[in-house]
């Protein structure tokens, strides 16, 4: 038992010490870092995708992917414009992403409508530490119980002030306010890191 625990120790230990030299590697080159992190299919690789498009012109944008097996959201990235690489966690081992994960300082959820609006309520953790929040496909508002109030109210209770993008990825409504936020938090970022 004792054993054990040390064991897991160690490894938490690495885990920080990578998680710092990645902090440090991105500062140093002035480089704004986010996680973006979401359930299987709320919309990561098309935000990704249509932010890519949005902004190639404006910023060097670099993904990278994490994925249990296939490299296709990073060809997707790719297609779209981005610098991309695939980290392939192989199923079980989740050591590598949330390596670079635990270094990048804001984190981005996005939440879709057809999730449904209790999960802020059931995942509170999740809520609590994001830095941002798209919600994503409100294009599905008329055809899916969504009640956007309910779903607001939860993610204040858990996150107050958090600022949060409604927005379709497939009409495209919503993605000018996300894609500002963006462009500004990373200039803002470069600036101080002058
Ligand atoms: N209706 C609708 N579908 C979307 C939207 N965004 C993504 N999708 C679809 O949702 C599915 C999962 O999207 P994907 O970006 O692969 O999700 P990921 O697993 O989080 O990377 C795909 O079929 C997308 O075409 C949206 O805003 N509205
Ligand atoms: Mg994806």
């Amino acid at each position: 038992m004792v054993q054990k625990l040390m064991v897991v120790e160690q490894v938490l230990s690495a885990n920080d010490r990578v998680a710092e030299n990645n902090r440090q590697y991105f500062d140093r080159h002035a480089v704004f870092a986010i996680n973006i992190l979401a359930s299987p299919g709320a919309g990561k690789t098309s935000l990704i995708e249509k932010t890519v498009q949005l902004l190639a012109a404006r910023l060097r944008i670099a993904v990278i992917d994490g994925d249990i097996a296939t490299s296709l959201d990073a060809d997707r990235a790719a297609a779209a414009g981005a610098s991309a690489v695939q980290i392939n966690t192989g199923g079980e081992c989740h050591l590598d992403a949330p390596m670079i994960a635990g270094a990048l300082p804001q984190s981005v959820l996005s939440a879709s409508v057809p999730e449904g609006d209790d999960k802020p309520y059931k995942y509170p953790g999740t809520y609590r530490g994001v830095n941002a929040l798209v919600i994503n496909k409100i294009d599905l508002l008329p055809y899916v119980t969504f009640n956007m109030d309910y779903f607001r109210q939860g993610v204040e209770i858990l996150n107050p002030g958090l600022v949060t993008f409604p927005l379709s990825c497939r009409t495209d409504e919503g993605l000018d306010s996300w894609i500002h936020w963006l462009l500004q938090a990373t200039l803002q970022f470069q600036e101080q890191s002058r």
